[in-house]
């Protein structure tokens, strides 16, 4: 397999104005007919040779300006399809013979329990005709489907509906308009005897909009919820962005297989069924908001993704960082804005920052890639996300506004690349944000040192900041970044002293300024700032909200650590002071036993029993970092060790504070019906963390466990019990709950998902013995990626006392796993890939084993684009 270069970027030598589909469903095959519109670019080429995408496709037939086209003038290959001697304008008709039925991979037109449906992004179009599959070529979609009518009641495409007529063979033909010029990844088509909930939506200039969920028939009472949050994200585009919806109707489809969580196809997403469906008895919390995020977030792409596209596929965190942080915001103002950028940060801590120091590490702008499927990663998401938000600090909210409303009005309508996003911000606001840039060119972690010196003298305090960013595969010695360093310097009582800062040296470009948390620019590998006007010592509280996706080091004394968690205006570095506590615990505790000090027992004390707290901040200030976690802040990685040391800490904190969770869970339980709100979830989540450390180190909260579980009318209390009776230790009890739970829920595909995972995702279950059976259970389908998430991605990520077995019995099942899917849905398979990218940073003994289970896999005959690609960059 080949790299391809962003270097390398040209334009098309045709374009195609208008393409015309015809999907001919029939049982055994679909038939399709394209025509398509060519015109030739006069910016691009002039051999007139056309050079078409297809893979897996039976070509039936092809005509040119109505003239079959004889042999000598086209040439077939496995992905192309070339034709010669070509004029300036062209009607161009191909006739194709697909497999949906057969199609495991899940990319292009396939077969979803009864239904069809479509996944085209990046490159799935290919597998429908012969194209010019790539985002800069924009067309006006015509769709026609042809099917049987009553196996197929509903047939879907993108924009209007513009005819639906009866065939002389009886057979219905409905047709599709789709006014928007665009790239064939937005293009979709379902076909399906499903049902829809239907609601109305009227845009702020008076439109009104049609909006319909499409569901297989036993999941229609599990719509709602989503159609509300669809609701609540088309108000805030238009409050927030000023964002209007452009067509009569939107429809959202659920299927259940689906390689990922959704896709922004125009006028109809098509959504994992995991990421739309849910009512209160079988959905957990979590569910609901992810689900409002993943609503609001496909949504949120109809500008930015559709209306503005992406030039060409290295630019995909245009459309993808952007909409992160479009939907972050908008979960932010939905619940509570600190817990938001508390999950963000930990995800960007656990995940991406594994990536960025890992074989895969790449810029948020990769320079080249082998499969672009292997390149939907957090960097370019989570990552790309941190870095529109970082100019989002530098602009301020309404320099932000005005950088993405000239971006929206210039490029309405165009394929465009990340430098013209910037363009966009650096024109509205007059600022120029060439350093900052580097944002996107460079991959890799900066790691941020700092080091305070106090003099009394001056009453001033020296803070000398040093930033380096580690190399990284084909990228060695990188330049100093643009990194903005949000700080606060706290007084003895607790309180913000306002910042008076100037930076000692290069005073180039900056004023002194005074306020109570500000934004350092901190730009060069090294820079002094000088705070003034202060009598005593402050703490320092640096990168405040998480100003800047950077590794910090900076020794602060536990009773600093722990006066942050108290009092701390910002709420995200509370957190952050509290995590730095318990990794050093962690760190004491896989040595020796372990005692909670007692300061710190009476911080949590206080929190725990202060009520005027937000309960949703109080249960992540007392949940310890996850095993993932841990593991990034440790070299090198001993899994054993880290589950030793963090379950030893749990216990001390259970049982230092047992009474008090004990009375914060009878204080948070409620009798009032469930609702997916706000104030009830953050109660429950604090309550139901209570209940986790109370039944830890008491046989009292595993009696309420049970009782919860056995009495509640909603999932994430059934749930947050379940995981309660799994972590009691008591195994019988654990298997009963787990058995009595799969015969409640064994009919809702959905719920049983969630017992896949609480399984094998456990540190005290997820034995390799139980993933082999569970692989064998009649609930689990290799067809199926949830199903495949469910045991094998939660085994390999979570259950890691166990996928760290020191005979490598758990790499080699992932490994099995992987060889197996490579055959059959290759984009699952890479996914899985993953945990053994990390071989490096293990310890010698695990390390070599799981290097051999890459190796293994790397000798398979015909591996796929996407393994090959991670198999063989892991093991450069
Ligand atoms: N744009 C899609 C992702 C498509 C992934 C294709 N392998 C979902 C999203 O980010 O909204
Ligand atoms: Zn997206």
């Amino acid at each position: 397999p080949q790299s391809i270069y962003l270097k390398d970027y040209c334009q098309p030598e045709y374009w195609i104005s208008q393409t015309e589909l015809t999907f001919d469903l029939q049982d055994d095959a679909t038939v399709v007919t394209a025509v398509l519109t060519l015109e030739a670019n006069s910016a691009g080429a002039q051999s007139g040779v056309l050079e078409l995408h297809g893979q897996q496709l039976e070509l039936l037939g092809l005509t040119l300006d109505g003239d079959v086209l004889g042999t000598g003038r086209y040439t077939v290959t496995d992905e192309t399809l070339s034709i010669t001697g070509l004029a300036q304008q062209h009607f161009l008709t191909i006739v194709t013979r697909i497999y949906p039925a057969t199609n495991t991979a899940l990319e292009g037109l396939y077969r979803s329990g009864g239904m069809y449906c479509t996944q085209c992004e990046a490159e799935g179009f290919r597998r429908i005709t012969y194209y010019l599959d790539r985002p800069d070529v924009m067309s006006v979609f015509t769709t026609h489907i042809i099917a049987d009518g009553s196996r197929y009641p509903v047939m879907l495409s993108n924009g209007n509906c513009t005819a639906d007529e009866m065939l002389a063979d009886g057979r219905r033909k409905v047709t599709w308009l789709d006014p928007h010029r665009k790239p064939a990844y937005l293009f979709a088509l379902v076909a399906g005897d499903l049902l829809n909930k239907e609601d109305r939506f009227t845009t702020m200039s008076g439109r009104d909009v049609t909006l319909k969920i499409f569901v297989e028939p036993q999941n229609i009472d599990k719509t709602d919820y989503a159609l509300d949050a669809l609701k609540r994200s088309m108000r805030w585009d238009e409050e927030v962005y000023g964002r209007e919806y452009d067509l009569d109707i939107f429809m959202i489809v659920a299927v259940d297989d689906f390689n990922m969580g959704a896709m922004e196809n125009k006028g109809l997403n098509i959504f994992n069924s995991s990421c739309v469906l849910a009512n209160p008895a079988t959905a957990t919390d979590a569910a609901y908001q992810r689900i409002e995020a993943i609503v609001a977030h496909e949504y949120f792409h109809n500008w930015s993704g559709n209306r503005v596209t992406c030039r060409d596929w290295f630019q995909l965190s245009l459309k993808e960082g952007f909409t992160v942080f479009r939907d972050a915001s908008f979960s932010a103002d939905m619940h509570s804005a600190t817990v938001k950028r508390i999950e963000d940060a930990k995800m960007v801590r656990t995940v991406q920052f594994a990536e960025d120091g890992g074989p895969m590490a790449h810029p948020v702008q990769p320079d080249s890639f082998i499969e672009i499927a292997n390149f939907y990663t957090v960097t370019i998401y989570e990552k790309g996300a941190e870095v529109v938000g970082m100019i989002h600090k530098i602009l301020g909210a309404e320099g932000f506004r005005k950088g993405s409303d000239l971006y929206f009005d210039r490029h309405d309508g165009q394929a465009v690349t990340i430098h013209d996003f910037v363009a966009a911000m650096e024109d509205a606001n007059g600022v120029d944000l060439t350093l900052f840039k580097l944002w996107y060119k460079q991959a890799g972690t900066p790691v941020v040192s700092a080091a305070v010196d106090y003099r009394e003298d001056e009453q001033a305090l020296y803070l000398t900041l040093r930033q380096q960013c580690p190399d990284t595969p084909g990228q060695i010695g990188k330049q100093p970044m643009w990194i903005p360093v949000q700080l606060g310097l706290i007084a003895a009582d607790g309180q913000d002293l306002p910042v008076q800062v100037a930076p000692a040296l290069n005073t180039a470009g900056m004023e002194t300024w005074t306020s109570a948390s500000q934004v350092l620019h901190f730009t060069e590998a090294e820079q002094t700032f000088v705070f003034s006007g202060l009598a005593q010592p402050p703490v320092l509280s640096l990168f405040r909200d998480f100003s800047a996706p950077v590794k910090v080091e900076f020794q602060q004394s536990p009773q600093e650590l722990l006066f942050r968690l108290q009092h701390d205006s910002d709420g995200f570095n509370r957190w952050d002071a509290g995590q730095r506590l318990m990794l050093d615990w962690i760190d004491q505790a896989r040595l020796d036993e372990f005692e909670l000090p007692e300061d710190a027992r009476q911080v949590m004390v206080q929190l725990l029993t202060d009520e005027t707290l937000d309960p949703a901040m109080v249960s992540y200030l007392l949940t310890l970092p996850s095993e993932a976690y841990i593991a990034e802040f440790s070299d090198p990685v001993d899994p054993h060790a880290i589950h030793l040391g963090r379950k030893r800490v749990r216990l001390a904190m259970a049982m230092a504070l047992n009474e008090q969770f004990a009375a914060c869970y009878q204080r948070l339980v409620s009798h009032a019906e469930y609702q997916p709100e706000p104030q009830q979830m953050a109660a429950r989540t604090l309550k139901n963390l209570a209940l986790s450390y109370w039944s830890v180190a008491s046989d009292a909260g595993i009696r309420q466990a049970l009782a919860q579980f056995g009495s509640t009318d909603n999932m994430t209390d059934q749930m947050a019990a379940l995981v309660a009776l799994i972590n009691s230790g008591d195994d019988e009890l654990a298997q009963q709950s787990l058995d009595a739970f799969y015969q409640q829920w064994q009919n809702d595909s959905l719920v049983v998902n969630q017992w896949l995972s609480v399984q094998s995702g456990s540190a005290d279950l997820g034995t390799l013995s139980r993933i082999q059976q569970l692989l064998e259970h009649e609930a689990f389908d290799w067809r199926n990626p949830n199903k495949i998430r469910s045991v094998i991605g939660a085994f390999a990520n979570q259950a890691l006392c166990h996928f760290h077995a020191v005979d490598g019995s758990g790499y080699e099942l992932l490994a099995d796993a992987i060889i197996r899917l490579n055959a059959t849905n290759p984009q699952i398979a890479s996914r899985l890939l993953t945990p053994l990218t990390k071989w490096r940073r293990l310890i010698p003994e695990l390390s070599e084993q799981m290097k051999a289970q890459l190796e293994r896999v790397a000798a398979q005959p015909d591996l796929s684009r996407d393994v090959y690609e991670v198999v063989s960059k892991s093991l450069a």
